[in-house]
């Protein structure tokens, strides 16, 4: 077994892209993807690691089985000593207890092996979450018996200890009873062990003397069906005990402690049982480690689902936006109001198509000379826009935050963000209106100049100059807001009066092409404008998604690691 830098390298590479947050939301049967990766990592770290860097350390077989199996008696009665505590109170073990000859316990007690489990030494139980570490004489050297917590624990901290602590082995006892050998959860446990080729043998506890043959043949039957024949098996007849915490007699334990200093009596048979249970280990990476990065995909691909549809959700947020300045409901109400104050009602329409000279002469006439009017249509213009941008982002905002809700990732995600849900994410967020306020008049200054630098075309000159450039500004912010369809059809409302107007007097001044250029520009700077709003509010949902998951290159590192723990060659 030597040469194995190789495979250490491998093993660690492996154990370094198992980020234990590579699993954050609830994306598929995401317990169960959590599970298998504690597993991993507890099985690199616990056993894995340590055991290839210390090949010829001592044995360690855990005994493990159903609460009340007798496994801290069988352990006591090995050892010939009260190391640990039996009891009646179920489940009674809640700290695992490892006994080791004298001659091994600074290994044990080093954090070599399990290295998750503060050591604790000395009389009495260890506090739940440590290892206590005890020693007995009469254990062999080279073998070390560890009394672990119940497997089928109603606490869910002892079933997960179980676990990580038979992950942990060389050997595996595994302690049942006459009444409950049959019991589900101890075979499932035992198919793990068949899976990874685990050494294993099975302690048939507390057997009646007239149920020995009858039970013996039935539990044989068992492990072969389940295809663990072969699996040594030693029954321990039920015996009166004087206590609660009495050991059993010595010989109703001999086979068992007979059959454990035969496998720890030498190198070479200790090793034979470590390099079992280790290829089987090393083997099972090799699906493992692979369907773990399957699930690094599927959870890849379900945070990438959840920002695409909080992108869509704003996506839809700006086509309601476009939308509003295409359907002309901006230019009613307010702003029609505050454009009749401006330019008078009666027969503006008639004469737009025929005395476009007189009209011209009227507005400029009412733009020299009412300043006020002008403001304030400019102000209700202003406002139209800011309301539209809130409406379509309290849309995309209640749209988001419902494909979310639909998810059962996105709600996790709502629900461990400690975002608010319905007070906050789900409508515009609060700094939307002075933003969007920002923006239009960000937006207002550049059709400002957009109109100044074409009025500084000598052809234009002249006309532009006796309209102003505000007047021409807000001109041209109304004509952004008409119908991109155009407005040679018959169908003119009022509404689209104003546009008509506007971009009549416009084309007078600048001509059709240039007009066309100008509101295409001016509504092209809007939109982008909106659309960095929009980003923003956007990014209260994407934003609790950056950095969430595993890494890009995650899934392909596994597959590597695990390919190169296959290549390693035999141990
Ligand atoms: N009469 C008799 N009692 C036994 C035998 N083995 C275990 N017991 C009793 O069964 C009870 C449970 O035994 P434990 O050794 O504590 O069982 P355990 O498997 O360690 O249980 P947990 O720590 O809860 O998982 C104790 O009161 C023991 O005295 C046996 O062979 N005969
Ligand atoms: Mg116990």
């Amino acid at each position: 077994m030597q040469g194995n830098e190789g495979l250490l390298a491998a093993l660690q590479s492996l154990r370094h892209h198992l980020d234990p947050d590579l699993f954050p939301l609830a994306i598929g049967d995401v317990a169960a993807d959590r599970r298998a990766l504690r597993e991993l990592r507890g099985q690199l770290d616990d056993y894995l690691l340590p055991r290839l860097a210390a090949i010829d350390a001592p044995l360690l077989a855990v005994v493990g089985g159903s609460t009340g199996a007798g496994k801290s008696t069988l352990v006591n009665s090995l050892v010939g000593e009260s190391v640990t505590e039996p009891g009646v109170l179920r489940p009674t073990t809640l700290a695992p207890t490892l006994v080791a000859n004298p001659a091994d316990s600074a290994w044990f007690t080093s954090t070599s092996i399990l290295p998750g489990l503060p050591r604790v030494t000395g009389d009495g139980r260890g506090e739940p979450g440590t290892l206590r570490i005890a020693t007995a004489d009469l254990l062999p050297a080279g073998l070390a018996l560890l009394d672990a917590p119940d497997i089928d624990s109603v606490v869910t901290a002892n079933r997960e200890l179980a676990a990580q602590l038979l992950a942990a082995a060389d050997l595996w006892l595994f302690v049942t009873t006459a009444a409950r050998y049959a019991d589900e959860v101890p075979w499932s446990f035992l198919r793990t062990a068949r899976d990874r080729s685990t050494a294993l043998a099975v302690i048939l506890q507390r057997v009646p003397s007239d149920a020995r043959a009858p039970v013996t043949a039935d539990l044989t039957r068992l492990l072969r069906e389940n295809g663990l024949s072969g699996t040594p098996l030693f029954v321990v007849p039920e015996l009166e005990l004087p206590s609660e915490r009495a050991r059993l007699p010595a010989q109703a334990v001999q086979p068992v402690a007979t059959w454990l200093a035969q496998l720890s009596a030498d190198a070479r048979s200790r090793a034979a049982v470590v390099r079992r249970t280790l290829t089987g280990a090393l083997d099972s990476l090799g699906t493992r480690v692979p369907a773990l990065a399957d699930r690094v995909d599927c959870q890849r691909t379900g945070i990438a689902e959840l920002r695409a549809v909080a992108e869509k959700a704003y996506d839809s947020g700006m086509s309601a936006f476009d939308e509003g300045m295409r359907d002309g409901m901006l230019l009613r109400g307010e702003v029609l109001a505050r454009w009749q104050d401006f330019v008078g009602t009666g027969d503006l329409m008639r004469a737009l198509e025929s005395r476009i000279g007189w009209l011209r002469d009227r507005i400029t006439a009412v733009f020299t000379g009412r300043p006020a009017p002008a403001r304030e249509l400019r102000s209700a213009l202003e406002s139209g826009i800011e309301s539209l941008i809130r409406a379509s982002a309290d849309g995309s905002a209640e749209r988001a935050v419902e494909s979310w809700l639909a998810m059962p990732a996105g709600r996790d995600l709502l629900e461990h963000s400690g975002v608010r849900i319905s007070g906050r994410l789900g409508r515009a967020s609060p700094d939307l209106q002075p933003r969007a306020g920002a923006s239009v008049r960000a937006w207002q200054g550049y059709v400002l100049d957009l109109v100044r630098s074409e009025g500084a075309d000598r052809r234009t000159t002249a006309r532009a100059a006796s309209f102003g450039v505000n007047s021409l500004g807000l001109l041209l912010m109304l004509a952004v807001f008409t119908s991109t369809g155009g407005i040679t059809g018959v169908e003119i409302g009022i509404a689209g009066g104003t546009t008509v107007l506007s971009q009549k007097l416009l084309e007078a001044i600048f001509g059709d092409q240039a007009v066309r250029t100008l509101t295409q520009n001016a509504r092209e700077d809007l939109r982008h404008r909106v659309r960095e709003v929009f980003d923003l509010e956007q990014a209260r949902f994407t934003s609790l998604i950056d950095g969430l998951g595993p890494a890009d290159d995650t899934a392909a590192h596994l597959r590597e690691a695990a390919k190169a723990v296959q290549e390693r060659g035999a141990l």
